[in-house]
């Protein structure tokens, strides 16, 4: 039963259909791009170089809390500004890679250990409104070793 299909002299004409690639409504294609973007982003922000982790902006957790990394480096925090949405609830973990003990604390009485180089910990606080932080060991704080944390 098998025929050979007759051919179609046109072919060459339907083979490349152009309406379909210029019907396609202009919106659907930029959420397409928007959402690759957002993937790669992902992406990027998860492959730090392994010697010198970069540290980011709070990242929301799937619990709805936010987690922000800063770092103790130079007589400074690395970031020295963490902003999250009002009334969120962060966690921060704080990492010494400085020479010195270091140690943060908040205006809400919380504190961390003084931690030597190496040594993390992390203190949670409700940001009902900007928390400012710092260093408790003497000078630091003059010194500038202060996180503000924002409501934003
Ligand atoms: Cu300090």
């Amino acid at each position: 039963m098998t025929r050979p299909r007759p051919a179609r002299p046109d072919a060459h004409l339907v083979a490349a259909p152009r309406s379909a690639a210029v019907r396609r409504p202009a919106g659907v294609r930029a959420r397409g791009v928007v959402a690759a973007a957002l993937v790669l982003g992902l992406l990027a922000g998860c492959g730090g170089a392994p010697t010198e982790p970069t540290p980011s902006g709070p990242a929301l957790q799937e619990d709805g809390t936010y987690r922000a990394e800063v770092v103790m480096r130079d007589m400074a925090f690395v970031p020295a500004e963490v902003t999250v949405p009002g009334g969120a609830t962060l966690e921060i973990v704080v990492t010494n890679e400085d020479g010195m003990p270091h140690d943060l604390v908040l205006d809400d009485g919380s504190a961390t250990p003084l931690l030597s180089r190496g040594e993390s910990a992390s203190l949670t606080v409700v940001v009902a409104d900007d928390v400012a932080g710092w260093c408790s060991v003497v000078g630091h704080r003059e010194a500038g070793m202060v996180l503000d944390v924002r409501a934003g």
